[in-house]
């Protein structure tokens, strides 16, 4: 098949499963052509079978907001009728549901006619889409998707109190290729961040409000009080500062450390005994489900889809939302002996492999079909 993916190219989930899907069903010898408005992150090196198209926003003095959506419609119009693609799957309502709207309308007129799958992911429903600003054109071009699809079934059921959505939606869960994520830790990098054999606790995020790091810093410096620990931060955003002043108002600063944003987040993963993932609301949580891939338990609170993912008490902990006195509990429950935290890590490991890419991309594939 020829397909075109349209997703946010930054580090966050989306981009993240988006590019990893396109990678995949490249490897399987679909032809698959990227547009966004960057290279994404994960879309490194050359891979046979990808093709890649920047979407260009030219600026003009008129502009106070340079209009990417109608410059990424244009580009799908292009793209699209020049490789002959035989479907568009956008990721993240907006603005690439709409943009794929106006795209497919364009090609009508032509007689060209393409599904789009709208594949939804979270913050798109539950923060910026059910927004009023939004609303209406959100609800609109989900609708008129050919198939919409959902991350999980909490997802589902947010967008469907949240909007007016008049098709089904199809759960295909968020995936991780478990193979990658199964790595040796590096024992010179272990020894870096933790030269006493310290346990590492691990946190990865786009540190926006809703992940409530914060939280994070609290758990870390009530465990740090019963056993040696450091803290690694990985990613960067706007409650970085706030993160990095409470790690000092506690005490606990020179034992967090802050690597900023990474690509390879399986080196990162496999030296950590403890990811934490205390967010208001996560549809999904992919770091979580790429961290017990690489063996490493989840300490995380019970929003949205978590539990759809961590089984509590088996390869992590699930708390209401900011209960840190109850996740710190939960924290050196698993962490402080050496015999339990292994217990918790293979089990981390066997639980992550029902979420492996070579049971979830079929599942694309066969959506696909579905609508050719
Ligand atoms: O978590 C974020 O803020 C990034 C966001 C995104 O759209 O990139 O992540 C969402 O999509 C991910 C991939 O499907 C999910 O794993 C995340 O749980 C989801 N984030 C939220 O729902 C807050």
């Amino acid at each position: 098949m020829k397909i075109g993916i349209v997703c946010y190219p930054t580090f966050g989930g989306s981009g993240v499963l988006a590019t990893e899907l396109g990678k995949a069903l490249a490897q399987k010898g679909h032809l698959v052509h990227f547009i966004t408005y960057q290279q994404p992150v994960r879309l490194n090196g050359f891979i046979p079978n990808i093709f890649y198209h920047e979407v260009q926003v030219p600026t003009y003095p008129l502009f106070d907001y340079p209009p990417y959506e109608t410059a990424l419609a244009s580009t799908m119009v292009d793209v699209i009728k020049n490789n002959k693609l035989d479907l568009l799957h956008v990721h993240y309502a907006i603005p690439h549901a709409s943009a794929a709207y106006m795209a497919r309308q364009i090609l009508l007129k032509e007689n060209y006619k393409i599904p789009v799958i709208t594949t939804l992911h979270g913050t798109d429903i539950t923060l910026v889409g059910k927004d009023k600003t939004y609303a209406p054109v959100v609800t609109f071009s989900i609708n008129e998707s050919t198939a919409i699809t959902a991350v999980s079934e909490n997802l589902k059921e947010e967008t469907f109190k949240h909007f007016n959505i008049t098709k089904n939606i199809e759960v295909i869960p968020n995936f991780v290729d478990v193979k990658r994520f199964t790595r040796k830790p590096i024992d010179a990098f272990r020894k870096v961040i933790a030269p006493k054999n310290e346990r590492i606790l691990l946190h990865a995020s786009n540190f926006r409000k809703i992940k409530r790091v914060e939280d994070v810093v609290k758990i870390f410096a009530a465990v740090k009080k019963v056993k040696p620990a450091k803290l690694l931060f990985v990613g960067d955003g706007p409650e970085r500062s706030t993160a990095e002043n409470l790690g000092r108002d506690l005490g606990v600063c020179d034992d967090i450390q802050f690597v900023g944003k990474q690509e390879q987040m399986e080196d990162i993963m496999a030296i950590a005994d403890l990811f934490l993932l205390t967010s208001a609301y996560e549809s999904f949580g992919l770091a979580a489900l790429e961290a017990m891939a690489a063996g490493v338990p989840v300490v995380a609170s019970n929003a949205g889809g978590l539990s759809e993912i961590i089984k509590d008490g088996y390869c992590g902990f699930m708390s209401n939302v900011g209960d840190v006195d109850n996740m710190a509990k939960q924290a050196l429950s698993i962490v402080e002996n050496d015999k339990t935290l292994v217990q918790f890590k293979k089990h981390a490991s066997l639980h992550a492999k029902q979420f492996d890419i070579s049971k979830v991309i079929p599942l694309y594939e066969k959506l696909y079909e579905k609508y050719l």
